[in-house]
């Protein structure tokens, strides 16, 4: 599966998916004219980098540096500010041509921001399961190939596309799995951008943070505040939004128990968290015991173990005394998720987020209806939820347990993620 540095280069087009089976019943809203490649307006200047509190990690990056790989655009265009700038034309990524190919750690170029887009010198960058499915390919949607995989990517802002408002360089920005949307759709214009037929992908899409240089939509991209630790924000910019969305889908009151299946994973040890400082109470379901004491320490109040449970939907209404209030499902598991709507209570809210490949959700209907319980679809989460996301874990409501390992240690991280052996989120540091 691992395979070892070599200098090739990889193609940097973006074939867009043409179909977006997460929102498949969505009106084909107006597209993005997306301009082709341009020059970027900034980049970051080597004095820059002394005051900047990122600089120890940052300094490696001037080993590598020769010149600017978009040097000849720049002086096509006269742009003088950008004279002193320097950013290498060479970065380390890892990459995979096929679905379940080799996952090579290599080599690549610096890629250049588009008119709307910013470019991110990514620290670190979280590993979510969902970055497992592109690589295996096992959803119904298509990746882009060559691939650079991830989405919790945090790191500075060292250039901007012309056209970028609102951002400097040195500002910390997060790469979120929506790079993209029209902006101009029905959904965008109601706050469902994740739903929209445009919507482009961090490391599905469109090239993710397994790289040191990314680019981000500059209007998606997630604002970090300054003096952030990047490795631990990491993960709320996919697993904290998706599971903080996913508890606000759950419609739930302070006091009221919500299940958290699959809590001892990268998601679940987040929403255990989010869920106890939105005042609910968390019954965390997961397997072992090692398992058990983690979800134990985060918050929950029961633990129910999927492994050893002769009958998990009569523990979880005896742990709650009457069932759940509200599900969040992110385990990935079938069985999980058909479980989880019979453990509710009446009138409970089963929310799906785990995304196992070629599930389907089986509920018996006369419960289903007897007990009004509803099961709801929820996706990452907009602009909106994102930034309120971030400021919980800013007010240090929100610890992420994480492993930091390198970046070229990625293809033993997904064996053990298809394990299920994670005790939270690892971590990649792109410099290692
Ligand atoms: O927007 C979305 N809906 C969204 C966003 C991000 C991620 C959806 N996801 C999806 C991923 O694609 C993946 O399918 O959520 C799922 C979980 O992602 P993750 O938290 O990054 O995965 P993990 O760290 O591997 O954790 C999964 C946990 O589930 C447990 C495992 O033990 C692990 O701790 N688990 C399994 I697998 N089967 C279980 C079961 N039957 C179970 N827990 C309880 N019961
Ligand atoms: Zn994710």
């Amino acid at each position: 599966m691992f395979v070892s540095a070599s200098q090739a280069q990889m193609p940097r087009s973006r074939p867009r998916s043409p179909i977006n089976p997460f929102q498949a019943y969505a009106p084909s809203g107006p597209q993005r004219a997306r301009a082709p490649n341009i020059t970027p307006q900034q980049c970051i200047k080597p004095e820059q980098y002394k005051s900047d509190p990122h600089r120890s990690v940052m300094r490696p990056f001037f080993r590598s540096s020769v010149s600017l790989a978009f040097t000849s655009r720049i002086r096509a265009t006269n742009i003088i500010a950008i004279r002193n700038m320097t950013l290498p034309k060479t970065q380390k990524a890892v990459v995979f041509e096929t679905n379940g190919g080799p996952l090579e750690y290599k080599d690549i170029a610096v890629p250049e921001p588009k008119e709307n887009e910013i470019l991110i010198n990514v620290k670190y960058s979280g590993v979510c399961h969902t970055d497992l499915h592109a690589w295996k390919g096992d959803w119904p949607l298509a990746t882009k190939l060559p691939l650079v995989g991830g989405h919790e990517g945090a790191g500075p802002v060292v250039a901007l596309g012309k056209n970028v408002k609102g951002w400097k360089i040195g500002d910390l920005a997060g790469i979120k799995w929506l790079n993209g949307s029209c902006l101009l759709c029905e959904l965008c214009q109601h706050g469902n951008e994740p739903n929209c037929a445009d919507a482009d992908l961090s490391g599905y899409t469109h090239d993710g943070s397994f790289q040191q240089y990314a680019t981000a939509d500059a209007i998606q991209a997630a604002r970090i505040p300054q003096g952030t630790d990047l490795a631990q924000v990491a993960p709320i910019l996919c697993a904290g939004i998706t599971v903080y969305k996913a508890l606000k889908t759950a419609d739930l009151l302070a006091g009221q128990w919500v299940a958290i299946s699959g809590a001892g994973g990268g998601l679940g040890s987040l929403a255990i968290q989010y869920a106890a400082a939105m005042g609910y109470r968390v019954v965390a379901i997961d397997g072992g015991d090692e398992k058990r004491d983690f979800c134990n320490s985060l918050g929950a109040e029961k633990f129910i173990d999927f492994r050893t449970s002769k009958d998990i939907v009569k523990d979880v209404i005896a742990a709650t005394n009457g069932g759940a209030h509200g599900a969040i499902n992110v385990s990935v598991s079938e069985k999980a998720i058909a479980q989880s709507v019979e453990y509710l209570r009446p009138t409970g809210v089963s929310v799906l987020v785990g995304l196992p490949a070629g599930a389907k959700v089986v509920a018996p209907v006369f419960e289903a209806v007897v007990k009004s319980v509803s099961i709801r679809g929820s996706y990452v989460g907009n602009r909106a939820d994102s930034a309120e996301a971030i400021d919980f874990f800013a007010r240090g409501l929100i610890k992420c347990p994480i492993k930091i390992v390198g970046l070229s240690e990625l293809p033993k991280i997904y064996e053990l993620m298809e394990e299920g052996k994670i005790l939270g989120r690892y971590v990649v540091d792109t410099e290692k």
